[in-house]
């Protein structure tokens, strides 16, 4: 376990100590997950309001579950983009928008797909599990549909499935259980989490994969690694630092003891 390791709530010092891996560092990788986006009002997924709670991953963000209830899917996730449509960044997410210009490298790596990232005005950024404001055809990868959060959801009432111009139907471009990452985008969150000088781990439970092996591989080059996240997690005691408290407060706070 590493010493730094606290159960309590943000403590001063380790707070301190995280800024001033900040201010040496060079590069910067930020690992988000569901609880970066908790406090503009999106429900985790595994959260005491989580949307797990409703339904079981394997119910509804699989193939599997797409392939013998397109309607059902289509219902689920239109639900989710009419309460993602609602929300806005928190100052969680705009404080990592200004972080970014203050380092020579600075990658959002979000499993998160509810855009919020960019939003907030983050330009280097993977989305891992994909966007759930685009749609993609079952035929054809290439065709896509990119819905804005004002538009009216697609399908409407009646539920139809949304079909592509070539007549197949379309699914959302996201990354379901079961299914493989982009190999371009996790060579791409690997590189930057390699390249790190000091990587954050932001609101995830760190129980997915391949997602929640990058933090491992960030210690492996030698990064300074922080979890940031009200919670413990599986990877608690694997981190540099821990900062016990929601990333809308933390990133500001930490951004706030860095220098102008
Ligand atoms: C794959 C998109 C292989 C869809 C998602 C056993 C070992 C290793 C792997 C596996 C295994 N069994 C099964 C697997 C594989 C599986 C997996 O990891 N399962 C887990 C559940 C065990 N992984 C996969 O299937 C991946 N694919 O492995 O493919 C393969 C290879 C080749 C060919 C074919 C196949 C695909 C995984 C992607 C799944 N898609 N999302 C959608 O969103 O609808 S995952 C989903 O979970 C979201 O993306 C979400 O981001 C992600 C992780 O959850 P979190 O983000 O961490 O959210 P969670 O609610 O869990 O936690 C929130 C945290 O925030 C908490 O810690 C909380 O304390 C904290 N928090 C709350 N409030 C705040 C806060 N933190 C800060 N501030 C706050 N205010």
């Amino acid at each position: 376990m590493n010493a730094a390791y606290c159960p309590m709530t943000t403590d001063e010092p380790t707070m301190q100590r995280v800024a001033r891996a900040l201010a040496l560092a060079r590069t910067v990788a930020v690992l988000t997950g569901a609880g970066m986006s908790a406090e503009s009002g999106v429900p985790t997924f595994r959260g005491t309001d989580g949307l797990w709670r409703t339904f079981r991953p394997e119910q509804l963000a699989t193939p599997e579950a797409f392939a013998r209830d397109p309607g059902t899917v289509w219902e689920w996730y239109r639900w989710r983009r009419s309460r993602m449509a609602a929300v806005a960044p928190n100052p969680g997410h705009l404080a990592l928008a200004r972080l970014e210009a203050r380092f020579s490298e600075f990658t959002v790596v979000t499993q998160n797909i509810d855009g919020l990232h960019a939003r907030a005005g983050s330009r280097e950024i993977i989305e891992l599990h994909g966007n759930i404001w685009r749609d993609r055809c079952t035929a054809n990868v290439n065709h896509l549909v990119v819905h804005r959060p004002d538009e009216p959801i697609a399908g409407g009432a009646s539920g139809a499935l949304p079909r592509c111009h070539c007549g197949a139907v379309m699914r959302p471009d996201v990354v379901w259980f079961g299914e493989a990452l982009d190999p371009v985008n996790t060579q791409r969150a690997c590189d930057a989490v390699r390249r790190a000088d000091v990587v954050l781990v932001v609101g995830t439970s760190s129980v997915v994969y391949p997602a929640a092996s990058l933090p491992g591989l960030a210690r492996q080059a030698g990064a300074y690694v922080v979890e940031i996240n009200p919670e413990e997690t599986p990877l608690s005691r694997e981190m540099d630092a821990v900062l016990r408290g929601p990333s809308g407060v933390v990133l500001p706070s930490i951004e706030g003891l860095l220098s102008p």
